[in-house]
């Protein structure tokens, strides 16, 4: 299988992450990349290739223009206001004030744009997050083009951003930027296959009101887990798009078998659904070792996860979201992939 990577995603390298009332050195760190390509070469997945450069117009195509203006421009801002540290919002337009007027100040323009605070921005914030994007298109046109599989090494992860929020530690949602290529590009039908640890609710907020993209996602229950306030079975989509969203959430301490009974549940659907494309939201912070994360899985259970991928017989595309046992995150993002390939 095709491996899309680029040095560049490591550009971005925030300082701090708040965490619990503390700052700690950021989880969604540059090492994790460097894990997962030593693994590719390690085990010899396939050629790695550079992406090509897609420029604003795809992120466009699902993310508010405001939005993705603010981040171009967040970071100078930041400083010409003399603020220092890295840009994190203080205050939000939480319930009873007024969400619909968008701030001059950069401190409160941020808090319109952020859902949580846990993420700050950084330079080179906005370069790392388009190659991201790149990554992602160069995937899933390399699966467009030959119906063989790929896997976008992408960094910044996507599935937190929403049409006009970021947080989470993404910033363009590379799952629906793909998505909405591929849509474009003639296909009917894709299906978004989140088994990453927390709710994809950027991904779900883009798609929401839409039946031509299935979006599944199985994920640590939201009273329980970030991004908390998304993420419920109940939530099966708007307008035309009812019926087109499942979310699986999952109690914490879930194991392989209860989580693989819900993998089953959701191929199901898949498969009813009958797409040209799948997208595989992949994170791996459903590991058992994962130091923000409740599930149980061990390293094994990623090759299992992959040949139940691979027995779909769908066109896919991986792209890395999450995974912060930066040690494995190797070991368990190519499992799936090895998997998939049936090595
Ligand atoms: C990004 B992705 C831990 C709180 C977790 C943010 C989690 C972001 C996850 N005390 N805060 O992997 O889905
Ligand atoms: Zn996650």
């Amino acid at each position: 299988m095709l491996t899309f990577h680029s040095e560049d995603t490591k550009q971005r390298r925030p300082r701090i992450e708040l965490d619990g009332g503390r700052f700690v050195t950021p989880h969604e760190c540059p090492e994790r990349v460097d894990m997962v390509i030593d693994r590719v070469r390690k085990i010899g997945l396939g050629e790695i290739r550079a992406p090509r450069a897609y420029g604003l117009e795809p992120i466009l195509a699902v993310h508010d223009h405001g939005y993705v203006a603010f981040l171009e421009h967040a970071w100078d801002e930041w400083g010409a206001a003399g603020l220092e540290g890295e840009p994190i919002p203080s205050i939000w337009p939480a319930r009873r004030l007024r969400g619909d007027r968008i701030p001059n100040s950069i401190e409160g323009r941020i808090g319109y744009y952020a859902l949580a605070a846990e993420t700050t921005l950084c330079a080179r914030t906005f370069a790392a997050a388009q190659v991201s994007k790149d990554i992602a298109l160069s995937a899933l046109d390399h699966v467009v083009q030959t119906g063989e599989p790929a896997f976008g090494l992408c960094r910044p992860p996507g599935h937190h951003a929403a049409i006009d929020q970021y947080g989470g530690y993404c910033f363009f949602n590379n799952a629906a930027i793909a998505a909405q290529r591929a849509l474009q590009g003639g296909m009917g039908k894709v299906a978004i296959l989140d088994i990453d640890f927390h709710h994809g609710n950027g991904t779900q907020d883009i798609f929401y009101a839409r039946d031509d993209v299935l979006f599944l996602s199985l994920h640590g229950d939201p009273r329980q887990e970030f991004p908390y306030f998304l993420g419920f079975a109940d939530e099966t989509g708007r307008g035309k798009g009812e019926g087109f969203n499942v979310n699986y959430p999952l109690l914490g301490g879930t194991d392989y078998a209860v989580w693989a009974n819900a993998l089953e549940d959701a191929l199901r659907r898949v498969r009813a659904y009958r797409p040209e494309l799948l997208i595989v939201s992949l994170g791996v912070d459903t590991f058992e070792l994962d130091p923000i994360s409740s599930f149980k899985l061990k390293s094994d259970d990623y090759l299992d996860c992959g040949r139940r991928l691979k027995a779909l017989g769908i066109p896919t595309t991986f792209l890395l979201e999450g995974g912060y046992a930066v040690e494995e995150i190797g070991i368990n993002v190519v499992n799936v992939l090895t998997g998939f390939e049936g090595s």
